[in-house]
């Protein structure tokens, strides 16, 4: 399921192809302000998605997103992952967010395209994250990742926590 871009109708149904078809999209429009077309920086990601809306200076979207980029980044790089370092290629672009996806849509149990609360509980518990006070920290984590206070977590609140969820700080 896409989430990603605005104007999907059918996020549920969509393919894994079409969400691969999709990010090259999404990379070509952002190579279109890197310097070098072949090769994105963290800081024209946040560029675009800030352009489209997608997060905000104001409501500190854009920091927590820009934050959690560089922490995925940083590990890349450590890992030697990335063939410019810093910098991502589209084939390296794509896996980042089909495989970013992937994850979410774990979490996302009913397929509903946002994150519930009993959602997150339920992949919580599932998964080897779990632990005695899953409950407890189910509830913060989740009153932290609901900026907006919808009472569910969009893929943009999921990525901007994703550090929190997988216990790297
Ligand atoms: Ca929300």
């Amino acid at each position: 399921m896409i989430v990603f871009m605005l104007g999907t109708d059918d996020p549920v149904h969509t393919s894994e192809k079409d969400a691969i078809t999709e990010f090259r999209v999404l990379f070509d429009t952002i190579a279109g302000l890197s310097m070098d077309p072949l090769h994105i920086s963290p800081q024209n990601i946040v560029e675009h998605f800030c352009s489209v809306g997608l997060i905000r200076a104001h409501d500190g979207t854009q920091h927590d997103f820009a934050r959690t980029l560089a922490k995925f980044t940083k590990k890349f790089d450590a890992k030697g992952k990335l063939m410019r370092p810093g910098f991502y290629n589209e084939e390296e672009f794509v896996k980042f967010w089909f495989n970013t996806h992937k994850f979410y849509n774990k979490y996302d149990v009913n397929n509903s395209g946002a994150i519930t609360r009993a959602d997150f509980l339920q992949s919580l518990k599932d998964s080897d994250r779990s632990d005695a006070d899953t409950d407890e920290k189910v509830s913060e984590i989740f009153n932290i990742a609901d900026r907006n206070r919808d009472g569910v977590i969009d893929f943009i609140e999921f990525f901007c926590r994703l550090p929190q969820i997988l216990n790297w700080n």
